[in-house]
């Protein structure tokens, strides 16, 4: 047996399927696998049960002892490899991590190796296609560049170390000894790593290496035992290695509400945790090493960083008493020389607690911050609003009249937002003065005023407002004041999961759980347009405030008794050519695709020249991307077939003016049966959308009231028998428009406002 592999095991079970997946796809399979059970409240023989035919499990359990510490040591104390190797059951590692690292350890006698790690809020499936993507892309970059300039060969900088650290012919042995225990000391221990982050996982120790040194988990730790661990590791003279294939990936939480990290836990021992292993630490090391030195650093910076400003903002008096004691202990043992190279106001600060001065600290802090914030200020246009929103606005006293809207965070004039306010300023004009997000100035039907998203104007009505109209979610920030009333309309009936029922978060923004609860706290009221998405509501966004079960106020123009003559006159608006019918193509956007928070891409799939040619003497096609998408759609030479309506205000409309819909997974089709048009469902990726990257509430294959469609051939063939479909889908669609558009009766807008606006004033 090569590696004992050491997993100690709590909870999060869906975590720990990647982490074994992950192993049993290893290239190198000479190992054991020890689970260390540390009070796992589920039944663990059946999470493993389908690893145990192929691997070598063996479970251990913590009796009385709880902590990954204490799970270590257990798994030390059986274990039978020549080396042992951490890893953690909510991480997974690369194919050819381990053996990379064995490859390297027998090759290098080395008793002490190590890779790269990189952390990822993604699971398996997901960051594993994308990264390799990435990784080909800038290895093909690579090659590409170096067959064009021969002469010049490139290297990435740590090969380029890596050479000059073995290669160079006049070292001697020992010396390249000495500089690859320091570049470990480096990589592991010293680089701008915060204590917390202080870690031995994936590191491949030989086991005759820490038994020879005595080296085990301090079990008194629940925290921070990587800490002293790893100290009295790199403080040997061993011959430690560092491996740049093998790769490690360490899983963040999303949902630090259910299941933190245990870096995410906040817990009023960590304070006291940090301070014993740092004094326990200190008592291992001698007093001018390199560890040492490092490790003072480490606590200068996390007082002056963290702990400090803390002293003037908590009200807890704890930190500015025993704490403030508590630090000036470590303060004590601090050598002066290791403040050479600190920066002048670290220096007085830390100089200060060596006093045991804490007015002086207070104000050293004080001057610091407010310079700080002063230069940013200056630097950051959000900043100014922010600061005036804080410090003036939500001082000054709120407007019962003013009514703040906004739709898919200011990117247009939509949705249900702009019919509540259409609704509002038609019948009670006068009454209300409404401020619309909005970051293109757009020709309103009533009088409003017009403010850019985070712009100073929009923090004054963000704080002074007494009424919000918002279809997506505020700024986690927003103070929610007493006496506002938060109207969420949301937007959409949800097909695809939402917060607290997907089981992993893949959108480009992480913190997705922990902001969606802080923000569906504010929200007083919330719009379900069908009794399906009222439940839905209240499980994923853990809702329990007033639900408004009154169908969307941005579907009621699709029940408007005038709706022939709208559809008509925004016919000719549009410019769709007289004599046509229309396809609205709608598709939603993709989690995985994106340049960054809030910004996708797309690539259309639809084949604008097939369908021209085929269709284009009955049909326009109108194109309609989602709003988050970033990719402009190239039209060039289809101007006369397709007509690109991305950029256009309100769906609803678009809705109104086309005979038959395209789309996939977005709840657009939700809100357009109310039309009882026919719908077909353009699912190339299907397999991917629902079982990768988001999971659906609903058996789409069995509710869908249109065909789920693979190739472009397949549409063109729908497309040319739509009768055919009608027929086919007429019951379905009977059955689906009861359940999703049942409670539509066109005076949602109306029903809404009269529950929410006080009209009586
Ligand atoms: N939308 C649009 N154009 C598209 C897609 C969507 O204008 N091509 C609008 C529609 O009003 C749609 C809304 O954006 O109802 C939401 O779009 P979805 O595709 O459903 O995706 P998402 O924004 O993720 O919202 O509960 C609903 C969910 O939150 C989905």
């Amino acid at each position: 047996m090569l590696v004992s592999i050491i997993i100690p095991f709590h909870k999060c079970e869906a975590f720990l399927q990647d982490c074994f997946n992950s192993l049993a796809e290893q290239s190198f399979q000479d190992y054991e696998v020890l689970l260390v059970n540390d009070h796992y409240d589920g039944n663990l023989d059946s999470v493993i049960a389908e690893y145990l035919p192929s691997m070598d499990i063996k479970v251990l359990s913590l009796e009385v002892k709880t902590g990954v510490a204490a799970a270590r040591n257990l798994g030390l104390a059986h274990a039978s490899g020549k080396f042992v190797y951490f890893l953690d059951s909510d991480d997974y590692i690369f194919e050819e991590a381990l053996s990379a690292l064995t490859e390297f350890a027998e090759a290098e006698e080395a008793d002490v190796i190590y890779g790269k790690k990189r952390t990822s809020w993604f699971k398996r499936d997901i960051f594993l296609p994308t990264f390799l993507e990435a990784r080909e892309r800038r290895l093909a970059e690579k090659e590409e560049e170096e067959s064009e300039d021969e002469e010049n060969e490139t290297e990435t900088p740590a090969e380029a170390a890596e050479e000059s650290l073995e290669d160079a012919p006049e070292r001697t042995e020992e010396e390249i000894r000495a500089r690859k225990r320091r570049r470990a000391v480096n990589l592991l221990f010293s680089k701008k790593k915060r204590l917390k982050n202080i870690s031995v996982l994936h590191i491949l120790f030989r086991r005759s290496f820490l038994e020879a040194n005595q080296i085990t988990f301090h079990e008194g730790l629940k925290y921070y035992s990587d800490l002293p661990f790893l100290v009295q590791v790199l403080k040997q003279d061993a011959v430690f290695q560092k491996v740049f294939r093998a790769l490690y990936i360490k899983r963040k939480h999303n949902d630090p509400i259910h299941l933190p990290a245990l870096s995410q836990i906040r817990d009023e021992n960590r304070f006291t945790e940090l301070l014993d292993t740092y004094f326990h630490t200190i008592t291992l090391l001698e007093p001018e090493s390199d560890l040492r030195i490092s490790l003072d650093k480490k606590m200068i910076v996390y007082y002056t960083g963290y702990f400090a400003p803390k002293l003037r903002r908590s009200d807890n008096t704890a930190w500015r008493g025993e704490r403030f004691l508590a630090m000036q202990k470590v303060a004590k043992t601090i050598e002066p020389n290791t403040f050479n190279k600190t920066r002048r106001y670290k220096k007085r600060l830390m100089k200060a607690l060596k006093q045991g001065n804490l007015d002086k600290s207070i104000r050293l802090v004080n001057k610091h911050l407010a310079r700080k914030k002063f230069r940013r200020i200056f630097r950051k246009k959000h900043e100014i609003g922010r600061y005036l929103y804080r410090n003036y606005y939500l001082k000054q006293p709120m407007k019962p009249e003013y009514v703040l809207c906004e739709s898919f965070f200011g990117k247009n004039y939509s949705d249900s937002p702009k019919y509540i306010f259409e609704y509002l300023s038609k019948t009670y004009p006068g009454k209300f003065k409404f401020i619309w997000v909005l970051e293109n100035n757009t020709k309103l039907p009533f009088p409003a005023k017009q403010v850019k998203r985070f712009s100073v104007r929009y923090m004054f009505y963000l704080a002074r407002s007494k009424y919000f109209v918002f279809n997506s979610r505020q700024p986690v920030w927003f103070k929610k004041r007493e006496g506002m009333v938060f109207l969420e309309t949301w937007h959409g009936t949800p097909l695809k999961k939402l917060v607290f029922d997907l089981e992993e978060v893949y959108s480009a923004s992480p913190l997705y759980k922990k902001e969606v609860y802080i923000q569906s706290r504010k929200w007083d009221y919330l719009i379900a347009a069908n009794q399906f998405s009222s439940d839905v509501f209240r499980s994923c966004f853990l809702y329990e405030n007033k639900m408004l079960e009154f169908g969307y106020p941005r579907n009621d123009i699709m029940h408007d008794p005038n709706r022939d003559k709208i559809a008509a006159d925004l016919r000719s608006k549009l410019k769709i050519p007289i004599g046509k019918k229309t396809i609205l193509y709608a598709p939603t956007w993709r989690d995985d695709e994106y340049y960054g928070k809030g910004s996708y891409k797309f690539e259309l799939k639809l084949n604008l020249h097939l369908l021209k040619q085929e269709l284009g003497d009955e049909y326009v096609v109108l194109l309609r991307t989602h709003y988050f998408i970033s990719d402009a759609l190239d039209v060039t030479g289809l101007e006369d077939f397709a007509l690109n309506f991305s950029k256009y205000n309100d769906i609803s409309e678009l809705y109104l003016v086309s005979d038959i819909i395209i789309t996939d997974y977005s709840s657009v089709f939700f809100d357009y049966a109310n039309l009882k048009r026919p719908m077909l469902f353009f699912t190339y990726d299907l397999d991917k959308y629902r079982d990768v990257l988001r999971g659906f509430y609903i058996d789409i294959e069995e509710e869908l009231p249109g065909p789920l469609l693979f190739t472009n051939e397949e549409i063109v063939d729908a497309i040319r028998n739509i009768n055919q479909i009608k027929a086919d889908y007429a019951e379905k669609y009977e059955r689906f428009y009861e359940k999703y558009c049942g409670w539509e009766d066109g005076h949602a807008a109306e029903n809404v406002a009269n529950a929410v606006f006080d009209l009586l004033q």
